[in-house]
C-alpha cells in the first residue's frame, strides 16, 4: 500500500491543544482528560457518516457479488474505499447488534441482547456519540434507533446525539408511510400517509433530514448515524424505484399476514426497487459531501445490522432473499447464527487516507467501530470494551490486533443460543440442549460440514470461550404495552 500524504496543515493546531492543557491544569475539570492528544493533533478529526442498512445480506451489493439488483452508488463507495470480507454484526436481529455497534460490547456483555421493548439503554452506558461529543463532535442520528423510547434513558438525545429524527421503536421502522415520526423530541405529522395513502415514503424524509443534518454541521467535526430501514419489512418502495425491475423477474407476490401491512403483488421487483432506492440515497450522501468540499475529510462506513431476512407468508421472504442470493454463499439468514446471519457488507471511504479499491479479510466485528471511531477523534474509549480499533487497517498504519475470538448470544424462552469464532474455527450452539456443532470457515464457508466429532478438543475450546465470554443481562422493570399498528398507521 502506498505511503499516506504528510498532515502539515494539523501541526498549526498543537500549540493551542498543549495551551488548552495547560489551562485545564489550572482549572480542574474544565476539559475531559484525552490521553491521545498528541494523536489528535497529528491528524484532523475527520467526519464520520456511518450507514446502517436493516437486513441487507452479504449477497445484496453489486460489489459483494450481487447481480441482479443494481447498486451503483454502493459500488462505486467500495471501489474508492475499503471492503471487508469477515465483519460480523453484533447480532442476527436488529436491536443488539445496534446495540454492539453503539456500546462496543459484544452481546456477552452489551446492555440491549435482544429485540424487546423493555431492553434500553441507561445513563451509565456510553455511547460512541457520546465520545464523539467529548472529542467536539456534533452527533445526529436518522432512522431507527431500537435503544430507548420517549422519557427514557435510552433516548437518542440521552445517549450523547444533538438531533434525532426518525423512527425510535421497532415496530414503528416497520411502515413506511406512518402517519407520524419523531423529529428530536416532537412528533412530526404526516397527514399525507392517512387512511391508507401512501404519501411520505418515510426512508425519503429521513434522508431528508440526513442531508439537512450534513449541511448544517459541516463545518465542525460532525458524526452522522443513518440506521435506514430499508430493505427490512413492509415490502413497499415508490414506483419510480420498482418501475425499472418490473417484468425483469419471476412474478411473485409476497404478502404479508399481519393486519395492515403492506406486501408486494411483485415481491422481487420491490424489493430490487428498495435496494436500489437505498443505493440512490447513498449517491445522494456521496454528491453532497463532494459538493460540500469535505470529500477529503470525511469517513463513510455502509453496513447492515444484520443477514437477509426468511420467512413470511409461504415462506416468501425465504424465496426473495434466495432468488437474488441476498446472503451470498453464506448458510442461514436473519435470526440464525449461522454466517448469513452475521455476516454483514461492510465499506469505508476516506479519500487521501484509505486506500481506494482494497479488500481486507481481517476478522472483525460491529463492537470494534467503537474504539475506530474514538481512536480518529482523539478520545479514549471506555476501557472495558470488546472492540478492537480498526485504524491500522483502514490507515495501513501500526499493526492491526487480533480478536482472541468473537462471541455472540441470543436468549430466548428455550434458553440461550449462542456462537463464536476463533480463528477459522466457527461453533455454533442453538440451544441450550443443542450439541455444539463446529465448522471450519477456512475450508467451508457455507458450514456444510458439522466438523465437531472430528475436532472434539476444537469444540471444548471454543466452549470454554463462550463459557467465559456471557455475564449475566440486565435485569430490566416490566415495560408498558408493546405497541401496535393502530399507533403508527391510520
Ligand atoms: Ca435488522
Amino acid at each position: 500500500m502506498r505511503s499516506l500524504p504528510a498532515q502539515p496543515i494539523h501541526r498549526r493546531s498543537k500549540p493551542s491543544i498543549i495551551a488548552g492543557l495547560a489551562a485545564a491544569l489550572v482549572l480542574p475539570g474544565t476539559l475531559p482528560i484525552c490521553a491521545p492528544a498528541a494523536a489528535a493533533a497529528e491528524a484532523p478529526k475527520p467526519n464520520i457518516i456511518l450507514i446502517v442498512a436493516d437486513d441487507l445480506g452479504y449477497g445484496h451489493l453489486g460489489a459483494y457479488g450481487q447481480k441482479k439488483i443494481h447498486t451503483p452508488h454502493l459500488d462505486r463507495l467500495a471501489a474508492e474505499g475499503m471492503r471487508f470480507t469477515q465483519m460480523y454484526a453484533g447480532s442476527h436481529v436488529c436491536q443488539p447488534s445496534r446495540s454492539v455497534l453503539m456500546t462496543g460490547l459484544h452481546t456477552g456483555h452489551t446492555p440491549v441482547r435482544a429485540n424487546d421493548v423493555k431492553q434500553l439503554l441507561y445513563d451509565k452506558d456510553v455511547t460512541v456519540a457520546e465520545l464523539l461529543g467529548e472529542a467536539g463532535y456534533t452527533s445526529g442520528g436518522f432512522g431507527k434507533w431500537g435503544l430507548g423510547f420517549e422519557g427514557t434513558s435510552g433516548h437518542p438525545l440521552k445517549q450523547g446525539f444533538d438531533e434525532f429524527f426518525g423512527q425510535l421503536l421497532q415496530v414503528h421502522a416497520h411502515f413506511y408511510y406512518p402517519y407520524w415520526a419523531w423529529h428530536n423530541n416532537e412528533k412530526v405529522l404526516f397527514p399525507e400517509n392517512e387512511g391508507g395513502r401512501r404519501g411520505t415514503y418515510i426512508q425519503d424524509a429521513i434522508h431528508s433530514h440526513a442531508l439537512t443534518f450534513i449541511r448544517k454541521n459541516h463545518e465542525r467535526p460532525l458524526f452522522a448515524y443513518l440506521p435506514y430501514i430499508i430493505p427490512h419489512v413492509e415490502l413497499v418502495v415508490p414506483e419510480d424505484s420498482e418501475k425499472p425491475y418490473r417484468g425483469k423477474f419471476p412474478k411473485r407476490a409476497i404478502l404479508d399476514t399481519r393486519p395492515g401491512y403492506i406486501g408486494s403483488e411483485d415481491g422481487y421487483a420491490t424489493v430490487a426497487g428498495m435496494i436500489s432506492r437505498l443505493d440512490r440515497q447513498v449517491g445522494g450522501v456521496l454528491a453532497l459531501v463532494k459538493e460540500l468540499g469535505i470529500d477529503d475529510n470525511t469517513l463513510i462506513i455502509f453496513t447492515s445490522d444484520n443477514g437477509a431476512q426468511n420467512g413470511g407468508k409461504d415462506a416468501g421472504w425465504t424465496a426473495m432473499t434466495d432468488f437474488f442470493e441476498g446472503n451470498g454463499p453464506l448458510r442461514g439468514y436473519k435470526g440464525t447464527f449461522y454466517e448469513g446471519g452475521l455476516r454483514v457488507p461492510f465499506i469505508a471511504r476516506w479519500p487521501g487516507r484509505i486506500e481506494p479499491g482494497t479488500l481486507t479479510d481481517h476478522i472483525a466485528a460491529f463492537q470494534d467501530v467503537l474504539p475506530t471511531l474514538a481512536e480518529l477523534a482523539g478520545v479514549e474509549p471506555p476501557e472495558n470494551i470488546d472492540g478492537l480499533s480498526l485504524v491500522p487497517t483502514l490507515l495501513a498504519r501500526g499493526e492491526q490486533r487480533e480478536h482472541d475470538g468473537l462471541y455472540w448470544e441470543y436468549a430466548r424462552s428455550g434458553g440461550l443460543s449462542r456462537a463464536a469464532r476463533i480463528g477459522r474455527w466457527k461453533a455454533v450452539q442453538n440451544g441450550p440442549r443443542s450439541p455444539v456443532e463446529l465448522y471450519d470457515l477456512e475450508t467451508d464457508i457455507s458450514e456444510s460440514t458439522n466438523v465437531a466429532a472430528k475436532h472434539p478438543e476444537i469444540v471444548e475450546r471454543l466452549t470454554k470461550f463462550m463459557d467465559a465470554a456471557h455475564e449475566p443481562p440486565r435485569d430490566f422493570p416490566p415495560r408498558i404495552e408493546r405497541p401496535t399498528i393502530k399507533d403508527y398507521v391510520r
